[in-house]
């Protein structure tokens, strides 16, 4: 593959002697402000948009009041001349901007990425050097869903991360599945418009749970892939803190001596990879629409800083672009991890959350195109359709061409470029000539060889071809992955796959496209197509293609291994009358552990003496099950305890002797969903009175408040009791 670059011919000697360089764009902070008397106040220059303790109009007059119009008398017609008034409602109805055609909703978090230079053999790039310290912003998103949808939808996430290198800004506009639903950009408004709801009623939102979702990747078979990972555990995170990212394409990294390494980027966090169970989803997307996004910032806010690990799995460039027969231009497969290793080259830790949700979430624009030197893209036809994509849509939705001059998307090292004018041009710029060659501003600004840290494209050589509308040979294969994918799943994830599938063509009215897609899945696995048919009360049609019997790839489980528990919550239910001194004692033990302890009783407010009163953070009324990784038992409150469940008793809506009906509804619930349930005492009734055994998988009640955490610790360090769920095989 290509070597060092060629060197570029001699620059064009201009008609002038160049005067010295002009001084870098000025940045773009306001002037002074001025007091009353034209005085230079002081403040900061930066604080254009809340300078000054008063309230004033757009263009710094103070105003004396903000909540009457100028009317002529009081109870006469509203003036026109109320220039504020105008102001005022006229920015409010502006106030709204396009929201993103995908991935509308998004949660962000700024943060810094330190590279561990062990990229340094295989990129130039200065920022994946050892040690250095690069500022990153990152914003996770759903896909289908509006600006207003719930967070916990089964659907792909986004993850994209800016850094904003001393080269420039480079932007990974990456998902948490690896794969994409199509192999050709020239598909992409195909896809969407069928995930989107439908046109005529805008039902359903942010689901893919309809008959044009399913008619379209039943039909168009390379999607087959992603979409059996979108009925998969992935497409249900836990947090957004604990995905996998991926960079889905194949890129290009050149080193220093010019050679080239065909990669795939992952992000790997360090809690390991869990997921929502699906009725906890649903129950959560009416519980808390805002689950991930409060659960991010959270932790950014307790100082249980989010970090990932920046690998890279690395492949030889080269002329054929294909790994172990994998074609590496195909965004609908995956490289095996076990066949090609990730190689962890950074340390990404996410530490302070947005100032402004509009300023920065909403605003930030990524573009796969901004890249820095050393790393490159491929021929991945996916990914060309994507260089033009992000461009064009910044325009329409940050309404211009000069987005990039938004202080969230500025890039932290120098620009010097020749863009001029546009639509909210916020630049003073300086000089007369803003073309190349020139002499009137003694030739500025200056090229930059390789040598000054120029963005050089590689010089690839490009086959002989003759200009077609195809898809190569290497394409074709749409079903062989998706059995690989299948294949390496455990019992319980293959069950969660068979009733995903069951619940979204359950939702589809259009038989044929039920039929389509359980074809789809006969040539995934018979068993899984079986299954879904049977919840479906149809038949089971038999594979149309050869079913190979790959290898399993354990990298793509997420069972069966043990994580850190940092930012995990524990709800701890008191009885207001049992043991508290043991609930401060776990509670403190909790937090001291880096988790989350939430103290449940009848009623808000403190428990036990004014001296030393432990704080209640949820009530009955609001305690569900979902916001919980575990639960531990003090007590076991009957329904005398606070008013409502007194008057229920009263009404016979609950045994006055039993637990209350909301703690056993807590309890059965995340029995359900597999969580660690402990307690200590005489707690442990609590069980009888739901029907669980005591020693089921994931079930630790023990004689001291100590010996219980230490136990359901254990227990959730796989995430879930698995074993409590049924399972596939
Ligand atoms: Fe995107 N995608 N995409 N996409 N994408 C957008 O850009 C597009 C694709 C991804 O938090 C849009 O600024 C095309 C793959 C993320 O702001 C738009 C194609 C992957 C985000 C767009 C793809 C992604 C976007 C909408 C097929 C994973 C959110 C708003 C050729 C590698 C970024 C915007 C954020 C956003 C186009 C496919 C990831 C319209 C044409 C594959 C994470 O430009």
């Amino acid at each position: 593959m290509p070597g060092k670059p060629a060197p570029r011919p001699p620059a064009v000697a201009e008609p002038t002697r160049p005067r010295e360089p002009l001084p870098p764009k000025p940045d773009q902070t306001g002037p002074d402000t001025l007091g009353p008397t034209g005085q230079p106040t002081g403040a900061p220059r930066a604080a254009m948009a809340q300078g000054g303790a008063y309230l004033t109009t757009a263009q710094g007059a103070r105003l004396p009041d903000g909540d009457h119009s100028l009317k002529a008398g009081a109870r006469g017609p509203v003036l026109l001349q109320d220039h504020h008034l105008r102001e005022k409602i006229t920015h409010f109805d502006h106030e709204r901007i396009p929201e993103r055609v995908v991935h509308a909703r998004g949660a962000a978090a700024h943060g810094v990425f330190q590279g561990y230079g062990t990229a340094a053999k295989v990129s130039r790039a200065a920022f994946l050097a050892k040690g250095v310290e690069t500022p990153v912003f990152v914003r996770f998103s759903t896909v289908l869903g509006s600006r207003g949808s719930a967070d916990t939808v089964r659907d792909t996430r986004g993850f994209a991360t800016k850094f904003y290198t001393g080269e420039g800004t480079f932007d990974l506009v990456g998902n948490n599945i690896p794969v994409f639903f199509i192999q050709d950009a020239i598909k992409f408004p195909d896809v969407i418009h069928a995930g989107k709801p439908h046109p005529d009623r805008e039902i359903p939102q942010a689901q893919s749970a309809h008959d044009t979702f399913w008619d379209f990747v039943s039909l168009h078979t390379e999607a087959t892939h992603h979409t059996l990972w979108n009925m998969s555990d992935r497409a249900l995170p836990r947090s957004l803190r604990m995905m996998e990212g991926f960079g889905v394409h194949t890129f290009r990294l050149v080193n220093a001596e010019g050679a080239t390494t065909l990669v795939k980027f992952h992000w790997k966090p360090k809690l390991g990879v869990h997921s929502l169970v699906w009725e906890e989803a649903q129950l959560t997307n009416g519980t808390d629409p805002d689950f991930h996004r409060r659960d991010l910032a959270d932790a950014i806010e307790s100082g249980a800083f989010p970090q990932w690990e920046l690998g890279i799995q690395t492949f030889p460039d080269t002329p054929e672009q294909t790994f172990e027969g994998i074609d590496l231009l195909d965004p609908t497969k995956i490289v095996p991890e076990e066949v090609a290793p990730v190689v962890p080259i950074g340390l990404m830790t996410l530490n302070a959350n947005p100032t402004n949700y509009f300023a920065e979430t909403e605003q930030v624009a990524f573009h796969p195109g901004h890249l820095v030197p050393g790393i490159d893209v491929t021929d991945d036809p996916l990914l060309a359709g994507r260089l033009f994509s992000y461009l064009d849509t910044q325009i329409s939705r940050l309404g211009g061409p000069n987005f990039g001059q938004i202080p969230i998307n500025r890039p932290h090292a120098p620009v010097n470029d020749m863009l001029r004018d546009g639509a909210h041009q916020t630049a003073v710029h300086t000089g007369v000539a803003p073309y190349r060659p020139n002499s009137l501003d003694g030739g500025c600004p200056f090229l930059a060889g390789a040598d000054d840290g120029a963005f050089i494209e590689v010089p690839v050589e490009l086959p002989a071809a003759r200009k077609v509308r195809e898809a190569p040979a290497s394409f074709a294969d749409h079903f062989g992955q998706p059995r690989l994918f299948w294949l390496s799943m455990t019992p319980v994830e293959r069950e969660h796959i068979i009733a995903a599938y069951t619940f979204e063509l359950a939702k589809c009215y259009e038989q044929a496209v039920k039929e389509r897609t359980l074809a789809v899945l006969a040539n995934i696995d018979p068993r899984l197509c079986a299954e879904v048919a049977a919840g479906l009360g149809l038949p089971a049609p038999a594979a149309t293609v050869p079913l190979a019997d790959p290898g399993p790839s354990p990298a793509l489980s997420q069972v069966g291994r043990e994580w850190p528990l940092d930012g995990r919550v524990i709800g701890i239910v008191a009885d207001p009358g049992g043991d508290l001194a043991g609930v401060r004692t776990v509670r403190d033990a909790v937090l001291a552990d880096g988790m989350v302890p939430l103290v449940i009783a009848p009623t808000g407010g403190t428990l036990g003496p004014r001296k030393n009163p432990v704080t209640v953070q949820r009530t009955f009324a609001t305690a569900r099950s979902v916001e919980f990784d575990a639960l531990l038992f003090a007590g076991v409150p009957g329904p005398a305890a606070d008013a409502r469940g007194a008057r229920d008793a009263k009404a016979g809506a609950a045994r006055s002797d039993g637990p209350d009906p909301r703690v056993l509804l807590l309890l059965t619930e995340a029995y359900r969903h597999g969580k660690a349930i402990g307690g200590w005492k005489s707690a442990s009734r609590v069980l009888d009175a739901a029907g669980i055994g005591a020693d089921e998988p994931g079930i630790v009640f023990r004689a001291t408040p100590a010996a219980a955490l230490k136990q359901l610790k254990r227990a959730m360090a796989g995430h879930r009791a698995w074993d409590r769920f049924p399972a596939a095989d």
